[in-house]
C-alpha cells in the first residue's frame, strides 16, 4: 500500500477529549473516528488491526472444535421475556420498534438467540456436546461510555455458547474455552491473567475474567506475581485430553477483581513481596450458568436413559475491539504505538527519504515489489515530505520494521533498518535487510 493512496488521516496535536494513551493514539494515528457517544467508525489502519485480531481469536476457537455461526444484531424482545431478561436488563438494552409496532432490540448479548436456535434443531444427547460462537457487533447503551473503543456503546465481541448434557461435560467444555483464551491473548502479544469474577446480568456460578494489567484499566485486581512467569500451552494442546491439569495450574495462585476480593485470603495465600495489587482490563470472561436460560425457555434434551433434561450452557466473551486499545495499553512509548507482529496493520514501514531521485524510487520500488511477493505486507511512504515528519508517523503509527531508504545509503549500497520496539538502527545491504524484515514478518 502507498500511503499517498491509503486513507491515514493523522492528527499532528492531542486530541483534548481522549483521557487514556490508547485512545488519544488511536485519534493521532487516524485508526477511529467518532459519530457519537461509545460509537466509531474503524477507518483503514484501525480496520486492519480488527480483522488481524478477529482472525487470531477465530483460529484458536476453530482449534477447539466450536463452530462459527452468526447471529442478526436485531433481537425479538419477546425471545428476552422468556428467560426473564428484557425487563432484567433496564436502561443498557437498546430498545427499538418496528412499523407493525413489534418491539425488538440491539443484542447486548446472545444467550437467548442461540438457545432458541438450540432448542429448534437438538432433541438428542448424541447431539452433544456443541459449541457455536459468533463474532458480531453489540450494543449497550453504557452509563458512562469512555475510553474510546475501550468502553464503547457500539463494540465487536467473540461470544461463544456450549450445550452439555451433564455438569461433567459442562466443565469439560469449560475449560477448553479457558486454554483457548490463554492461547488467544499469548498470540496477540499479551499476558492476560484468569481471575475469579463475578457474574453480573449473565449469571451462574463460576467465572473467569481474563485481565491484563495496566494501570488504566477499569477494574481494581489483586493476584499473585507468579502468574507473570505461567506458561502458555502451545498449538500442540489437544483439546479432546484432560485440560484440568492446565486450569489447575493456572488457577493454583491467588487472582481476583476486586468484587470477589478476600483481603484475608490474598494476606495469607500471597507472600507481600508478591502482592500484585493494580488495575486491570478485562479482555476476556467466561461463565457456566447450567441451565438458567435453558430451563425457563424450554431447551432440553433425551439422555441415554431416555430422560428429558435441560440442556448445560456456558458463554464464553473476548472483547474483539477493546483488545485493540488494551494491546495499545500494553505496547506503546513516548512516540505512539508498538505493535506486536502477529496484530500490526503492516509488517514494514517503508520509507523514501527522497521521492523523485531515480535510484531512490528505484531502489524502493524493487524492495516493496520483492517484499510483496514474499506475502509480506508494506506501507510505503511515497510521500515528498521532510524526513522528520515521515519518521514521526511512522513511529506513531508503530509498525514493528521500518526500511529508510535513501540517496546517502544507496551510494555504498546499504538501506537502512529500524527496529520499532528497541529503536536500535542499523544499516544493512538491500539483501540483508529484506531477509531481515521479511523473516521477522514470517508468521
Ligand atoms: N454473554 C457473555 C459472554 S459471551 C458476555 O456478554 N460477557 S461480558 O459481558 O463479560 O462481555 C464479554 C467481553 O466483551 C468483556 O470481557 C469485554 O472484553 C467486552 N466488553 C463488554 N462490554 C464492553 C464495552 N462496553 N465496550 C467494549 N468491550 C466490552
Amino acid at each position: 500500500m502507498r500511503m499517498s493512496k491509503f486513507f491515514l488521516p493523522v492528527l499532528r496535536d492531542t486530541p483534548a477529549e481522549a483521557q487514556i494513551v490508547s485512545h488519544r493514539l488511536m485519534l493521532r494515528a487516524g485508526m477511529i473516528r467518532q459519530s457519537s457517544a461509545g460509537i466509531y467508525s474503524w477507518l483503514p489502519l484501525g480496520f486492519r488491526v480488527l480483522k488481524k485480531i478477529e482472525q487470531i481469536v477465530r483460529e484458536e476457537q476453530d482449534a477447539t472444535g466450536a463452530q462459527e455461526l452468526l447471529m442478526p444484531t436485531i433481537q425479538p424482545a419477546d425471545l428476552w421475556r422468556e428467560s426473564g431478561r428484557y425487563d432484567d436488563y433496564g436502561q443498557e438494552m437498546l430498545r427499538i420498534s418496528d412499523r407493525h409496532d413489534r418491539e425488538m432490540l440491539f443484542g447486548p448479548t446472545n444467550e437467548e438467540l442461540i438457545t432458541d436456535i438450540f432448542r429448534g434443531s437438538i432433541r438428542s444427547y448424541r447431539q452433544l456436546p456443541l459449541n457455536l460462537y459468533h463474532i458480531q457487533w453489540k450494543f449497550r447503551d453504557e452509563v458512562r461510555p469512555r475510553f474510546g473503543i475501550m468502553r464503547g456503546r457500539e463494540f465487536l465481541m467473540k461470544d461463544n455458547y456450549s450445550f452439555d448434557l451433564d455438569q461433567e461435560s459442562a466443565r469439560r467444555s469449560y475449560n477448553k474455552m479457558f486454554v483457548a483464551y490463554l492461547r488467544t491473548f499469548e498470540r496477540l502479544g499479551m499476558k492476560a491473567i484468569p481471575m475469579v469474577a463475578d457474574t453480573g446480568p449473565i449469571g451462574g456460578d463460576m467465572s473467569h475474567e481474563f485481565i491484563i494489567l495496566a494501570d488504566t484499566g477499569e477494574s481494581e485486581v489483586y493476584c499473585h506475581a507468579d502468574y507473570l512467569d505461567f506458561t502458555v500451552p502451545d498449538a500442540s494442546t489437544d483439546y479432546d485430553g484432560d485440560l484440568s491439569p492446565i486450569i489447575e495450574h493456572w488457577t493454583s495462585r491467588y487472582a481476583a477483581t476486586d468484587e470477589k476480593h478476600d483481603v484475608a485470603r490474598f494476606e495469607t495465600e500471597v507472600p507481600s513481596d508478591r502482592q500484585i495489587v493494580t488495575r486491570g482490563i478485562e479482555v476476556g470472561h467466561i461463565f457456566n450458568f447450567g441451565s438458567k436460560y435453558s430451563k425457563p425457555m424450554g431447551a432440553t434434551v433425551t439422555g441415554a436413559d431416555g430422560v428429558e433434561v435441560p440442556v448445560e450452557m456456558g458463554s464464553y466473551g473476548i472483547g474483539v475491539s477493546r483488545l485493540v486499545g488494551a494491546i495499545i495499553e500494553a505496547s506503546h512509548d513516548d512516540d505512539g504505538i508498538v505493535w506486536p507482529a502477529s496484530v500490526s496493520p503492516f509488517q514494514v514501514g517503508l520509507i523514501n527519504l527522497k521521492v523523485g531521485d531515480a535510484d531512490c524510487d528505484q531502489m524502493v520500488d524493487d524492495i516493496y515489489q520483492t517484499l510483496g511477493r514474499a506475502g509480506v505486507e508494506v506501507l510505503q511512504d511515497d510521500s515528498d515530505g521532510r524526513a522528520g515528519g515521515k519518521f514521526a508517523t511512522m513511529d506513531l503509527i508503530g509498525l514493528p520494521w521500518q526500511l529508510i531508504v535513501g540517496p546517502r545509503g544507496l551510494k555504498t549500497g546499504v538501506v537502512e533498518v529500524k527496529e520499532r520496539r528497541t529503536g536500535v538502527r542499523r544499516e544493512l545491504s538491500i539483501e540483508a535487510a529484506i531477509a531481515t524484515v521479511g523473516a521477522a514478518a514470517d508468521p
